[in-house]
């Protein structure tokens, strides 16, 4: 039987394990990328490992979330990173280089190769071919330290792609469709392969848009074959030495096969607030707007860039709405400055931001109230952009245009004729503000500076032995990152501050959740399924540690966020029996005995509800390695004891 091309490059890595479906295997990693929201973090726990020099073939750090300097915080943090860089042998992208995804893909990733990022949307790199996962901060920190990364070997989803986009249909609308087949949570503990003639009729910055997108899904990652599409895109990037052909054996076996025939495929919008709630353009069509951005790691590619400045050309956005657009990279934006196409965009109306993540993550650019905003970017999460009734739909950069234009959600099949949108032979290719690290003999030339904000990260404690502790909070379904642990222009630059980031834990939930929870002490969190999804900020687990969380009790995990939980020591456990979530309330006192013992020996908890008196079991679904981990209190501690 043949192979699949997860298959084929995990194989290639596997250091432990075995490739059995459902279980645990460790890969080795040959290139680490950070940003600096989550990258502060990373780099104390890398420090904290005491590795001299990273082990990795390329480890690159980026600056592109943390872009406004409206305190000393976030450009404190730069230097931090700047200079841990220089020392420790990683790669330093500076601010205004652009975003880390859309940069990695154009200067450094290889297919065929492993990378691991500390942000969600790393598998952009499945876009030639690599097989690129999110992952916490402290993964990538032990990564980065030669250390091995473990998954759960996945399952693979055959995504056989046929015929041809039809004009104005977009690669968003591709990723949109798959999103509404699988949802949200479809893609836990697979990988998603795309296959088939349609692959062909995708250039790159359009196959990394829908790998970007998988991570939505819920999936470990997503792939494309590298193939002479691949081939020519590093080729004019400089970079055709990095090419090899990859792709699944014709025989290769699949789990699930989903066929999407892209002629068929229409404009569509995932609607408020929730990426999988995703709606056609003509049945929205008319509806009035109030703002529009282009950018985000989705769609900043210099491909969209031109087609949304084609449709600007020689027009303005209408009088009721705000435009903003983001390029992705320092390239984008040179290059569509070279060839006119920035000016198009400044003359129609457009404000232009600097090249970094900008509103996708809230820095600026809120909507009004309750105000409608399409967005080429990735998640509508409520509340994620900074406007708590913000009504954020997620489109195309070209229904983003042509809505920008009218003023009302519109279909940009009605601008009739498309032309062909060709990639440049040659991209400009400037790497001067990627500074590289000082040689290894050098090092102690080298000063780590620290800003006042940036505080020791918190450590657990060993596993206790006995658990009494409150249900401190009790929420639904879906819970994102974003609710556990907002981001936005305000909290982001606490990200190097636990304690103090901790005050907005919950805080789209319940507002009162982290005063409350450190009067307790101990918490246990109660949530419904699919709890965690979205971003891989470890900020999710470390602020709940600090304020005692020892639990978290759910109907089913996100994969980066239950991993986090393991690596900073808290439990994660979901029902045997999802009836008792209803019978739990918030405040009910919760009993766990023998905890140490239980979680050495069995795949289950038994837990009381010692305010409603029954009993009930949890499960615990681990591997061998983070039953030891969560027992030694978490990653660094687990790490320590066996070095
Ligand atoms: C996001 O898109 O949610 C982020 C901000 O990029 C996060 C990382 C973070 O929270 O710093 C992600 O996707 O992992
Ligand atoms: Fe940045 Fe948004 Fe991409 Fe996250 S999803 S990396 S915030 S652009």
């Amino acid at each position: 039987m043949g192979l699949t091309l997860t298959e084929k490059i995990l194989r290639n890595h596997i250091v432990e394990g075995e490739p059995v479906k459902g279980s645990e295997i460790g890969i080795r990693i040959d290139q680490t990328l950070t940003q600096d929201a989550t990258g502060t973090m990373a780099y104390l726990e890398f420090e904290a490992m005491g590795v001299p020099r990273v082990k990795t073939e390329k480890s690159v750090a980026y600056i592109d979330h943390n872009t406004l300097q409206s305190g000393f915080e976030n450009a404190d943090d730069h230097r931090f990173i700047g200079s841990v860089c220089k020392k420790h042998g990683i790669y330093f992208s500076r601010p205004g280089n652009g975003i880390c995804h859309q940069v990695h893909l154009e200067r450094f990733g290889i297919p065929g190769k492993t990378l691991i990022g500390s942000d969600s949307h790393t598998p952009t790199g499945g876009g030639i071919g690599m097989i690129a996962i999110g992952a916490g901060g402290m993964d990538v920190a032990v990564a980065m330290g030669g250390g091995t990364y473990y998954i759960t070997y996945p399952k693979i989803v055959k995504v056989e792609l046929s015929g041809k986009l039809s004009p104005w249909v977009a690669a968003k609308d591709v990723i949109l469709e798959v999103l509404r087949i699988m949802s949200v949570k479809g893609g836990v503990g697979k990988v998603i392969e795309y296959c088939g003639e349609g692959v062909k009729t995708l250039s790159v910055p359009e196959r990394a848009t829908i790998t970007n997108m998988g991570a939505e899904l819920g999936a470990t990652t997503s792939i494309f074959p590298s193939d002479e599409t691949t081939r020519e895109f590093l080729k004019a990037q400089g970079r055709e030495q990095d090419y090899t052909e990859l792709k699944a054996d014709d025989d290769a076996e699949y789990d699930e096969i989903i066929k999407i025939d892209l002629s068929e495929l229409e404009p569509m919008a995932a609607c408020p607030h929730s990426p999988d709630n995703v709606k056609k353009i003509s049945e929205l069509a008319g509806m009035k707007i109030d703002q529009v951005c282009i950018g985000s790691c989705t769609n900043s590619s210099l491909l969209d860039m031109l087609k949304v400045a084609y449709i600007l050309d020689g027009k303005t956005v209408d009088p009721g709405v705000s435009l903003a657009i983001a390029p992705g990279s320092k390239q984008v934006l040179n290059m569509i400055a070279e060839n006119g196409a920035l000016g198009k965009m400044i003359d129609a109306g457009a404000r232009i931001l600097e090249s970094a993540c900008g509103p996708c993550i809230g820095m600026g650019q809120s909507p009004n109230s309750g105000g409608i905003s399409l967005r080429t970017f990735n998640r509508n999460f409520e509340g994620r952009s900074g406007t708590k009734d913000g009504q954020i739909y997620l489109v195309s950069p070209e229904v983003a245009a042509v809505s920008a234009l009218a003023g009302v959600m519109t279909d940009p099949r009605t601008l009739g004729d498309m032309p062909e949108f060709t990639l440049p032979e040659v991209f400009t290719i400037n790497d001067n503000m990627v500074v590289p690290p000082i040689e290894a003999d050098r090092m102690d030339e080298v000063e780590v500076l620290r800003g006042p904000n940036i505080k020791p990260f918190p450590v657990s404690e060993p596993l206790l032995d006995t658990i009494d502790a409150k249900c401190g909070l009790k929420v639904g379904d879906n819970i994102t990152t974003d609710h556990i642990m907002p981001a936005g222009a305000k909290i982001l630059p606490l990200r190097s501050n636990i304690p103090k980031i901790s005050e907005y834990c919950f805080a789209v939930c319940d507002e009162e959740f982290p005063k409350r929870a450190l009067e307790l002490k101990r918490s246990i969190v109660v949530g419904g399924s699919n709890y965690g999804q979205g971003s891989s900020r470890e900020h999710a687990a470390l602020a709940p540690l600090y304020l005692g969380v020892k639990a978290v009790l759910v109907k089913s995990f996100a994969r980066i966020h239950m991993a986090n939980l393991i690596n900073a020591g808290i439990i994660p456990m979901t029902f045997a029996n999802e009836a008792d979530y209803d019978r739990i309330d918030q405040m009910d006192d919760l009993l766990i005995e023998n905890v140490r013992a239980q979680i050495e020996s069995s795949d289950r908890l038994k837990i009381k509800d010692v305010t409603k008196d029954f009993e009930f079991e949890a499960k615990i679904d681990l591997s061998e390695r983070q039953r030891k981990m969560l027992l030694a209190g978490g990653l660094l501690n687990y790490t320590k004891n066996n070095a």
